[in-house]
């Protein structure tokens, strides 16, 4: 196949908010600097969602969907060094050049050497590898794992231990790294009062973070009582339904009563605004650091009082956990054979991919952590 049009089956999102379309499409080989990839598993992500309804401003169609994959090395165009054919991979949505700006700050895992392209649904080229009924397809977020084949960029993808099983270690391909990544790289949370608030897949490995590293009290948040024995499986010392409380009482009220003056470290990973606000200002005066994770609509805006930054408390937020993809997610796949970050109990639903948007309502009841589409 190396050098050829392959031909395989796609999951298409022609239009926003329409169910995704099952195809037959043709994917390029590899360009310069470019791999492709036989996906063989794909986690469904909120995110996913999120872009397919229409509420993402980056989004645009006819596009293949998805991020959180896993696979295998079919072909490399010229000048691919980091991947070779026959590496079982995971696509990165972060890039990780080495070479940018933001690579070599070391201050951040963002990167910007193919970021442009990424937003616009393109390789760094300018074009799509993807055709379907004579028109172009567009690519996601630089990995577009709901197709069979995809193509990506080599900075957006690596290598990791062929003893995972690809059917789980997908999820590390965003949800489970976002959230770990973004505990265990939290200077300080040794020792700490931390509140996550959200408790799916990206909220649950927020906790397992905190976990790891220490955390003293950690207290989950959510409004699906469900949640509540997930989140303790998975290091919550406490669980509060935040729909629950007391006539009059509101969440940052409560967290700042039960903490003494409010939490040291708090997570969003709802992509509610309204929620963000809650757990900036349930952040202790004077140092309480509030991480945003979740994504918001489009048009969404987050707001407090100037006041809540003067006394101290800190807004920030990070994308795939902080998490340099090609330098460090070797290690947190070994982590994972190693039994010591839990990455299989995440699993809870299965769909092959005709049955997608099966798992797309999946992702909505309430009960699925995650769904891993068999391609
Ligand atoms: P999910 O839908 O599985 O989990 C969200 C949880 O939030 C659910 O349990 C839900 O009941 C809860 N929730 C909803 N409204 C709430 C409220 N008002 N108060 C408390 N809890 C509430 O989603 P997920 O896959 O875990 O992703 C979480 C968010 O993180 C999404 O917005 C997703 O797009 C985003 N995300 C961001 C990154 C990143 O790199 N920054 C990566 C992955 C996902
Ligand atoms: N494209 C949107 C925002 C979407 C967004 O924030 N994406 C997160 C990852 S979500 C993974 O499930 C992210 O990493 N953002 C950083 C980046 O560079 O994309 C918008 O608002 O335009
Ligand atoms: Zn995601």
């Amino acid at each position: 196949t190396e050098g050829k049009v392959i031909t395989c089956k796609a999951a298409i999102a022609w239009e926003a908010a329409k169910p995704l379309s099952i195809e037959t499409i043709e994917v390029s080989p590899p360009k310069e600097g470019e791999v492709r990839i036989k996906v063989l598993y794909t986690g469904l992500c909120h995110t996913d969602a999120y872009t397919l309804s229409g509420k993402d401003p980056e989004g645009a169609f006819p596009v293949v969907l998805g991020h959180e994959g896993g696979g295998i090395v079919e072909s490399v165009g010229a000048g691919v060094d980091n991947v070779k054919v026959g590496d079982h991979v995971v696509p990165l949505y972060t890039a990780e050049c080495k070479e940018c700006k933001f690579c070599k700050s070391g201050k951040t895992n963002l990167c910007g050497r193919v970021r442009a392209t990424q937003g616009k649904g393109v390789m760094p080229d300018g074009t799509s590898r993807f055709r379907c009924k004579g028109k172009d397809i567009l690519h996601f977020m630089g990995c577009s794992t709901f197709s069979q084949y995809t193509v990506v960029s080599k900075y957006s993808v690596v290598a990791v231990n062929k003893s995972a099983p690809l059917e789980k270690a997908c999820l590390l391909g965003c949800g489970i790294t976002t959230g770990y990544g973004a505990a265990v790289k939290t200077p300080g949370i040794e020792d700490s009062n931390v509140a996550v608030f959200g408790i799916g897949c990206v909220g649950l490995s927020i906790l397992q973070g905190a976990k790891a590293k220490g955390a003293k009290r950690i207290i989950a948040v959510d409004i699906n009582d469900k949640k509540e024995e997930w989140a303790k499986k998975f290091g919550a010392t406490e669980f509060i339904n935040s729909a629950k409380l007391p006539e009059g009482k509101s969440i940052v009220d409560h967290l700042v009563e039960i903490t003494d003056g409010g939490l040291d470290f708090t997570f969003d990973a709802t992509g509610n605004v309204h929620v963000m606000r809650n757990a900036l200002e349930a952040c202790h005066k004077g140092w309480g650091v509030c991480n945003v994770i979740g994504v918001a609509p489009a048009g969404a805006e987050i707001a407090t009082r100037p006041f809540q930054l003067v006394t101290g408390r800190v807004w920030k937020g990070s994308a795939f956990g902080g998490v340099k993809g090609r330098t460090e997610l070797p290690g947190i796949v070994d982590d994972y054979l190693a039994g010591t970050l839990m990455v299989d109990q995440f699993v809870t639903h299965h769909e092959s991919l005709e049955g997608i948007n099966k798992g797309f309502e999946d992702m909505h009841a309430g009960d699925c952590i995650r769904c891993v589409v068999d391609m």
